[in-house]
Parts: structure tokens; C-alpha cells; sequence
């Protein structure tokens, strides 16, 4: 009987973590669909870019211009006002960042 409640315990355990909020999160912020960005303007001191959005479903958010953090601060670098980019949006620690991105064409 131990035995099989520790089974069920263990197959238990995915479930669980699947439901994990951070974990959930993730995996929806890696399958959703991008947004149409358009930069404004790179703050490095600040880690930050602002950009033009559309509707942003994985936030809840409808279009406006905004500073979002970024995953990466490489990108930071390689992103400069005027660029048309895609992109997918997650909020971290109570602030919103760039979790993807590409150039748009
Ligand atoms: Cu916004």
C-alpha cells in the first residue's frame, strides 16, 4: 500500500508541475504569436527600450508606446530607434520585458 501511494505520488508530481505558474508562463511566452513593435528609442543606462505596440495578448495589453525591459541585454546593442521588429512580451517582476524578438521585414 506504501508502495503505491508513493507510485501515484511521483506520477502525481508533472502534473503538478505543469501547473506551476513560472512554468506555465514560460511555456506560453515561448508558442505566443508576435507583436508588431516599432522601436522609439534605446535605454541602455537604463536597461530599458520603448517601444510602439500593438495589442499584446500575453500581457493584456492594448496598443500604446511603452519602456519594456529586455531578456537579453545584448539586445540593448543590437536595437536602435526606428527599428520594426516582432515580438513576444512576458511580465517579470512586475515589469514588462521583451522575452523574443526578430526584425520584422
Ligand atoms: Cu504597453
Amino acid at each position: 500500500m506504501r508502495l503505491l501511494l508513493a507510485l501515484m505520488l511521483s506520477l502525481s508530481l508533472p502534473a503538478f508541475a505543469q501547473h506551476d505558474h513560472g512554468a506555465h508562463h514560460a511555456a506560453a511566452a515561448q508558442s505566443a504569436p508576435l507583436s508588431d513593435g516599432l522601436v522609439k528609442k534605446v535605454d541602455k543606462a537604463a536597461g530599458e527600450v520603448v517601444i510602439q505596440h500593438g495589442q499584446l495578448d500575453s500581457i493584456g495589453m492594448p496598443p500604446m508606446t511603452m519602456a519594456f525591459g529586455v531578456a537579453d541585454k545584448g539586445w540593448l546593442n543590437k536595437l536602435k530607434a526606428g527599428d520594426k521588429i516582432k515580438f513576444a512580451a512576458e511580465m517579470k517582476g512586475g515589469n514588462a520585458i521583451v522575452s523574443r524578438y526578430e526584425m520584422a521585414k
